[in-house]
């Protein structure tokens, strides 16, 4: 089998691949990896189900007609050079994401920056590291994670600071729990929500949202009174002062709080883990520097066991900021606002045209798309118009952007759809390069199969647009020469005093580039990989690190009558982003199947909102309406939305159209947490699911579409019933001459519509007034089988629970309904579930979702 790395999450798994027949792949985990020792959670275990050809874009399009690679590389070259030519280099810009490789990367940052003269080149990461970055470079002088994976086994007590652990990064949440099971390491979650990972905690504190930078002044004045402060920081005194004189509310019970201070003030091997609950807030940066000085404050850093820990989104987060992907960074960790770092990247590159000031932020640069100051827009593996704040604006702009390229796997995505030059790209398994992952471990990405059409990697296009721009130094043989420059940039940044420097790989050849083992950095050829810090020696200009004086501020948008809701938004466990790729898993499809609202309780009584009901959330920026699920696990006037549907999948569900677009005032990151918003019921008066062999395109309203085994299904809702719900039917499923079954439940009002093509079923819609009672799982697989008097009994009027019901275990395939059977029928422990069911027995990322089922039908009087 073939070694390369998991392209989702930022912990960077090693995965053993081998082809398998069309399109298949099988997938395990590497068992020398350092990042996972063979481990792999379900959406990595599911990696083979979402290589397949279907829905991939497989040769340039100019225009929506197909094109030759030289006139789709050719046209963006023109534009690019005639909009610059009228319009200076500001008025074009590069998108780039924490996704691509960092050989990608680094083509791009050095055409931007070097050749075409403009920072406005900016990536996805704005969303998701730039608090940190901005954080780490304050407090330490460079952009450096201190710590490594070993220090989440050797810690005594992990803190995760507004991270969902469990579903976001679960093999290191796999590691930590076997940690904890040999030698006892407590756990705190910090996090406004009872998300799964808080569920399995020792001690969940649910803060106030935003109110981390009081949290962590009252740990640093706890530290200050009880005498654990040592000295050779920068800026301690003021630190601590700010902390004492912070009157911010932390929204904890007395007594909780106390129990963390204690905790983390008696602990000394203590880690901090922090991500997107720290970063994407409106006083993000203050918020990883009131980590930070904990750790500074205390020398609790750079040795085993202990320090802050930032863990890093996407697979190559990390690279991207090694490159410089960043508008206010150069190039390996170099400064683009420092003249000798200029002049020595510029010198290195042969640069004809350097960037002399740091470009647009990500709001900003679409801001300025959207008034027409950028004219000329590539976006590269990012899907701007769904995920970034305010992203109808974001829609809009590009769509009225004189010139988009767009690089894809797919051209459905709703940035793809908005392209002038669509360029169709290999996909992980089919091309090579390196990604760094959290804890600056390098590992090779190899290609396994072969790219569909006319597929070519990212650097390729990169490349081939700066040749035809006319500039020098893009004519690589490959990745391996790209790492090979890239590495030897690194070693003057290194000269240079900074942290990032791979100069010992500069020389490595083709083969040994190949077979490289994967490794951390530094790499030089005095040191190798190891802890930062532990000698005391920082990247500031006197060497030693600053702690930051900060007072917390809530989140910017105000609480009011009129949008009373503070809004909280992250991911699901099986889901990656907007779904391209684990969209194409049936499997992973049925843990959440539709975009959804998190509501307590009391909200739901209050605002008239039923369970499984549809909700409209809106904020001044927009609307979303999503499937009510109401539960304890939020807090009254607190909401919780998933950020994955599109409109591919979910018109309606797109929640970044509600988030305004408020930002870290340092970072540019936007407050992706905490918008103000109003919640009411969405008078639906007509509810269906449909399944489908083949397509199923509803119109209007409300709906949510899912890729299954036997085809698609759809959730579907409207304002009105339709006059006639066969002709509806044949409409939906574009299947005008199917024979049709029909029954009828008048009782509940329900319909149950079959369309039979050839003897077999070829679609099924089940239509109600009320939210529709279906064994859905059972639905499902009906499709395709002989179409007879019995097709539609054991569906309809069936509730969810006479079948599997929403899957639980992603690996065995294990749904809610049996697990509740087996915890009814005698199984107490994980153990005794793991046995008679296989759920929790593979990966292990749904042991903590079986562990909350248990101790709920041990209680239950607990919400669901
Ligand atoms: N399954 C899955 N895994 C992924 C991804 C994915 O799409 N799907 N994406 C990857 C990427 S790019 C990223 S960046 C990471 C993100 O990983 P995480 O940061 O762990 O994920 P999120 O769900 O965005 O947010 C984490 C938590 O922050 C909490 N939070 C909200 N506001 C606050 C606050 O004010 N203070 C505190 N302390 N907490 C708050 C939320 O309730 C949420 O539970 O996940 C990576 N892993
Ligand atoms: N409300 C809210 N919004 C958020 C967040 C949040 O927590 N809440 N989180 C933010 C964060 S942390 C992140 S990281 C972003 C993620 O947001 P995005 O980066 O916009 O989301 P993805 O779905 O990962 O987009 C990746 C795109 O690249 C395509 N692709 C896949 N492989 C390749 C390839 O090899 N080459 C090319 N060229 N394309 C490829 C995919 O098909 C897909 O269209 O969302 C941000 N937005
Ligand atoms: S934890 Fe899961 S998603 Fe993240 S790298 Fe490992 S297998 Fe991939
Ligand atoms: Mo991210």
């Amino acid at each position: 089998m073939i070694r390369s790395t998991c392209p989702y999450c930022g912990v960077g798994c090693g995965v053993l691949l081998a082809p398998a027949g069309e399109s298949g792949l099988i997938v395990r985990g590497d068992p020398d990896h350092p990042a996972n020792r063979g481990r792999l959670c379900s959406k990595g275990t599911a990696l083979g189900e979402t290589v397949g050809r279907s829905g991939r874009l497989t040769t340039p399009e100019i225009h929506g007609r197909p094109a030759d690679w030289d006139q789709a590389l050719s046209l963006i070259a023109t534009r690019f050079r005639q909009t610059i030519a009228a319009y200076g280099p500001e008025s074009v810009a590069l998108y780039l994401s924490g996704q691509m490789l960092t050989e990608d990367y680094y083509v791009a940052n050095k055409l931007m920056k070097g050749f075409i003269g403009s920072a406005n080149v900016d990536t996805n990461s704005r969303l998701c590291m730039a608090s940190t970055v901005a954080g780490h470079v304050r407090a330490f002088g460079a952009d450096t994670v201190p710590g490594i994976y070993d220090d989440l086994e050797e810690a005594d007590l992990v803190v995760l600071v507004g991270s969902n652990l469990a579903w976001c990064h679960p093999v290191l949440w796999q590691r930590i729990e076997a940690a904890r099971a040999t030698r006892g390491t407590k756990i705190v979650v910090i996090d406004p929500r009872r998300s799964v990972t808080a569920g399995a905690a020792d001690l969940h504190l649910p803060i106030a949202p935003g109110a981390d930078v009081a949290l962590f002044n009252r740990l640093l004045a706890a530290l200050a009174d009880r005498g654990f402060l040592t000295g050779g920081v920068t800026g301690l005194e003021a630190a601590v002062q700010s902390a004492r004189a912070d009157s911010g509310e932390t929204g904890l019970a007395p007594a909780d709080l106390a129990r963390f201070l204690d905790l983390w003030c008696r602990t000394e091997k203590v880690v901090t883990v922090f991500s997107q609950g720290v970063n994407q807030s409106s006083s993000g940066t203050d918020k990883v520097n009131a980590i930070l000085n904990c750790h500074l404050a205390t020398g609790r850093i750079g040795h085993p066991g202990m320090g802050p820990f930032s863990v890093t989104g996407q697979p190559n987060a990390m690279g991207g900021r090694e490159v410089g992907g960043l508008a206010n960074q150069l190039a390996c960790h170099l400064s683009l606002e420092n003249p000798a770092h200029r002049a020595a990247v510029a010198q290195f590159w042969q640069a004809p045209r350097m960037a002399e000031r740091p470009g647009l932020k990500a709001v900003d640069l679409f801001r300025a798309v959207g008034d027409g100051r950028v004219k000329a827009l590539w976006v590269i593996h990012t899907n701007p118009a769904v995920t970034l704040p305010e992203a109808d604006a974001v829609r809009a702009a590009i769509a009225a952007c004189e010139f988009v390229a767009v690089s894809d796997v797919t051209g459905a995505t709703d940035t793809a759809r908005l392209a002038h030059v669509l360029l169709p790209a290999a996909a992980w398994a089919e091309k090579s390069g390196t990604v760094t992952n959290s804890d600056r471990t390098i590992s090779r990405q190899r290609a396994v199969l072969a790219p569909p059409g006319a597929a070519r990697p990212d650097w390729w296009m990169l490349a081939g647009v700066a040749q035809r721009m006319g500039f020098d130094g893009f004519d690589w043989s490959g990745p391996a020469a790209i790492f090979r420059e890239h590495a030897a940039l690194s070693g003057i940044a290194g000269a240079l005093g900074r942290d990032f420097d791979i100069s010992g790989k500069a020389a490595i050849s083709d083969a040994d580039y190949d077979r490289m083992e994967p490794f951390r950095w530094p790499s030089t050829a005095v040191r190798q990989g190891g802890r930062f810090f532990g000698d005391g020696q920082y990247y500031t200009p006197d060497g030693r690190p600053r702690m930051i004086a900060v007072t917390s501020t809530p989140p910017q948008a105000a609480l009011t009558p009129e949008h009373p809701f503070r809004l909280n938004t992250g991911r699901i466990r099986d889901q990656w982003h907007t779904m391209t790729r684990t969209g194409q898993a049936p499997r992973l499809n049925q843990h959440l199947g539709e975009p959804f609202v998190e509501v307590h309780p009391s909200d739901a009584l209050r605002s008239g909102l039923s369970p499984w009901s549809l909700a409209e959330v809106r904020s001044t920026s927009g609307n979303a309406v999503l499937r009510v699920v109401v539960t304890d696990r939020v807090r009254p006037r607190q909401i919780f939305a998933p950020l994955h549907w599109t409109g591919e999948t979910a018109p309606t569900g797109r929640i970044d159209a509600v988030v305004s677009a408020v930002t870290d005032p340092l970072s540019g990151q936007p407050e992706s947490k905490a918008a103000a918003v109003s919640l009411r019921p969405w008078p639906a008066r007509w509810f269906a699911f449909a399944c489908a062999a083949g397509s199923i395109v509803p119109g209007g309203g409300y709906w949510a579409r899912r890729v299954t085994e036997t085809g698609l299904a759809a959730e579907i809702a409207a304002l009105e019933a339709p006059d006639d719900p066969v002709a509806f039917a044949r409409t939906l499923f574009d299947l005008p001459d199917a024979e049709v079954m029909q029954t009828e439940d008048a009782a509940r009002g329900q319909v149950s519509i079959a369309l039979i093509r050839a003897g077999r079923v070829a679609a099924l819609l089940f239509a109600a007034p009320s939210p529709v009672v279906v064994a859905r799982d059972t639905a499902i697989a009906r499709i395709g089988t002989p179409g007879n008097a019995a097709t539609l009994a054991p569906c309809a009027g069936t509730t969810d629970r006479a079948d599997n019901g929403p899957l639980v275990c992603a690996c065995t395939g294990v749904g809610r309904n049996r697990l509740q059977s087996a915890i009814r029928a005698g199984a107490s422990d994980l153990a005794a579930i793991g046995q008679a069911t296989g759920a929790g027995t593979n990966c292990g990322a749904c042991r903590p979702e079986i562990a909350a089922l248990l101790s709920q039908l041990a209680r239950p009087q607990a919400a669901e």
